[in-house]
């Protein structure tokens, strides 16, 4: 029994007499996860192929991480390529006997879409998380390691369930006390941890700080076309690779909000990303070379920068020029994480650069884990968006499957609570991540299904209630805070609760452009800053044109009259005021429903979810007023159902 919520797994041994052959070709550190898996979640013991209930066997003719498995009447035969497939394969079984109690029939073969499917935790040796919301690191405290062994197993146990085979052990943000870890002590603590997660077939990366030889190694500079510098990286990479077995690479944020990088010394992204790439070839090593280009400092009174166009105006061009084993990681939409953006125009238009989009479960801009959020309809857009970089099919979820060195990222929503993510509901997001990490394909709906069935034992009534809350949570959140994808209107630094004007006349070019006519930052190629001549046809006319832009993202794209009329027939101002009071009463309604979850679950599952409805309530309320306040007073105009907007 584990000390920590097992999430989604059993958190007892599923019933059943269990008995496993393991092929004695398997070897390798996965084969200690299997083990163990098979020990935890099933009880096996051991047996003859003969008299297994459960049989595992290499096929090497199926990818290392595939799988195959044949339900036949006396015994579950997995296949697998490689001994991760193995593992990945053993999960699919025990996903299954949780969800239908007992052993199905027939046969199935999967293999992950998503080369990479990785975790960025943006954990810092203090033992604090930047934009973490539940608790502190499980990974540091107090500028050391935290050497919680089995909390770390666990919770590698929870990732590779979920197919995640990639995660970064620190924050992008690399403050110089974190250079330690790529010196001996760091690294012999760094060992441990990065052991467990290869039993789990989880390779570990670090973020790097590109000043490093600077800062670590006492040179003048980290010009990347230096040859100390570049035989600085050469060490310093073989250091890592020799002292963590099957490490995966550096991840590194340059160039950005402050982090140096090759632009102070008039290079490229691509000579800094190149540098490093070729200090980790010979070891397998990849980079991961982030695109959140953020010194775009601007100024509000200038209308001609653009923050959104950063990162497509920094490495359109330089597509192609990276190596072969450099990703470029891109956020999902050109500003940050909102929780309405469009998709950012890059993934279209790097063609032949390895790409790895970037989500965020940690609920940085989406309630901080207080509200309940469910994400996956959000990444569902994303994947499902046609970006038109080629011509047959390209939506995101084709650029990044089925190709090497391609995948999903996402910022890690996970910390020392015990149930790993603040709350029960949170969890759904972890989960949801790594299965459309593994298939993009799933719908949001079949996977919080998935979630509810594996995480609860709920009667019908209340599972279909739940399911109901969340499934629409999304919605629900941006009903009541930011209208019509105009973005930011939080508060500054915390990203928790409104400030309409918090972030309008500061240096981070996130403004809505509010005033007594109207609102929307116009971004077109006609008279606005240009960003949607980034996209390709037909997307850059549909954003383009005001008649064809979606409601939902028209703020993002046009600055329009308060009374112009949305395709929904409602006017913006009414729209303003409508979603908001909306967006409340449906909180209103979490609070009531969720009463009727108490007895159904531990009481301390309950109540925690009971508080953050009412903190969540409370959040609704004070983005309702503020925001409607401040458009009555901008506009002059009322709510035209006469509900109180106070003056
Ligand atoms: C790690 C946003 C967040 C920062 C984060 C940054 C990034 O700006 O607010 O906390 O820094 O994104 O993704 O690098």
């Amino acid at each position: 029994m584990s000390r920590y919520d097992t999430c989604w797994l059993p958190s007892e041994p599923l019933p059943g007499r269990h008995t496993f052959f393991l092929d004695p070709a398997a070897t390798g550190p996965v084969v200690e996860g299997i083990r163990r898996e098979l020990k935890t979640s099933l009880a096996a013991v051991e047996a003859g192929e003969a008299n297994a209930s459960l049989i595992l066997r290499l096929a090497r003719n199926l990818s290392p991480e595939g799988f195959a498995i044949h339900w036949e009447s006396k015994a579950c035969i997995i296949d697998a390529g490689g001994e991760t497939g193995l593992l990945y394969g053993l999960y699919a079984v025990i996903r299954r006997l949780s969800l239908d109690g007992a052993p199905p029939s027939g046969s199935c073969y999967e293999a992950p879409a998503c080369d990479i499917r990785m975790l960025d935790h943006w954990d810092m040796l203090s033992g604090e998380i930047e934009r973490g919301y539940a608790g502190k690191s499980i990974f540091y405290d107090q500028g050391t390691f935290l050497n919680d062994f089995r909390r770390i197993e666990d919770y590698a146990r929870i990732l590779a369930s979920i197919g995640i085979n990639a995660v970064s052990l620190n924050n992008v943000n690399v403050k110089p006390e974190h250079i330690s870890l790529m010196l001996p002590d760091g690294l012999r603590a760094a060992r441990a941890y990065c052991d467990i997660f290869r039993r789990y077939g989880i390779r570990s990366f670090l973020s790097v700080n590109f000043a490093s030889p600077m800062i670590a190694g006492g040179l003048a500079s980290a010009d990347p076309l230096r040859e100390d510098v570049r035989a600085w990286w050469r060490e310093a990479a073989a250091r890592v690779c020799d002292a963590l077995p099957g490490f995966g690479g550096f991840l590194i944020k340059a160039d950005s909000e402050g982090e140096p990088g090759p632009h102070t010394y008039g290079r490229t992204h691509a000579e800094g990303a190149n540098m490093l790439a070729d200090a980790l070839a010979p070891h397998g090593g990849l980079v991961i070379w982030r695109c959140f280009v953020y010194n775009y400092m601007q100024d509000w009174r200038d209308r001609t920068t653009d923050r959104a166009k950063a990162a497509w105006e920094t490495f359109a061009p330089l597509d192609g020029q990276f190596r072969n084993n450099a990703v470029l990681q891109v956020k999902f939409g050109p500003l940050d994480f909102q929780i309405r953006e469009p998709v950012s125009p890059l993934i279209g238009a790097l063609r032949r650069t390895n790409l790895v989009v970037e989500l965020q479960i940690t609920q940085e801009y989406t309630g901080q884990q207080r509200h309940i959020c469910y994400l996956a309809p959000q990444w569902k857009e994303v994947l499902n968006f046609d970006t038109y970089a080629q011509d047959r099919e390209s939506t995101v979820a084709r650029l990044i499957a089925g190709k090497q060195r391609h995948g999903l990222a996402a910022v890690a929503s996970t910390g020392r609570d015990y149930n790993w993510t603040g709350h029960k509901l949170a969890q759904a997001n972890l989960y949801a991540f790594g299965r459309l990490a593994w298939n993009p394909s799933l719908t949001a709906a079949d996977i919080l299904t998935e979630w509810i069935a594996q995480t609860f034992a709920l009667p019908p009534a209340l599972d279909a209630r739940l399911f109901d809350m969340m499934l629409h949570s999304r919605d629900v959140y941006e009903a009541y805070t930011v209208p019509l994808g105009v973005c930011f209107m939080c508060r500054p630094e915390s990203h928790y609760g409104p400030s309409v004007d918090g972030y309008e006349y500061d240096r981070w070019g996130t403004y809505h452009f509010a005033d007594r006519d109207g609102v929307g930052n116009d971004r077109t190629a006609l008279t606005g800053t240009g960003f949607t001549a980034q996209y390709h046809e037909p997307n850059r006319s549909a954003y383009e044109n005001i008649g064809t832009c979606p409601d939902a993202l028209l703020l993002f794209f046009h600055h329009v009259p308060y009374t112009h009329r949305l395709h929904s027939g409602k006017t913006v101002i009414q729209h303003i005021y409508d979603s908001h009071f909306d967006g409340v009463e449906s909180v209103e309604r979490y609070v009531r429903h969720w009463e009727a979850f108490s007895g159904s679950m531990p009481d301390a599952d309950f109540e925690n979810v009971r508080a953050r409805l009412q903190e969540q309530l409370r959040c609704a309320k004070e983005w309702r007023d503020q925001i409607n306040t401040y458009f009555y007073r901008k506009s002059g105009i009322g709510d035209e159902r006469g509900r109180t907007i106070y003056p």
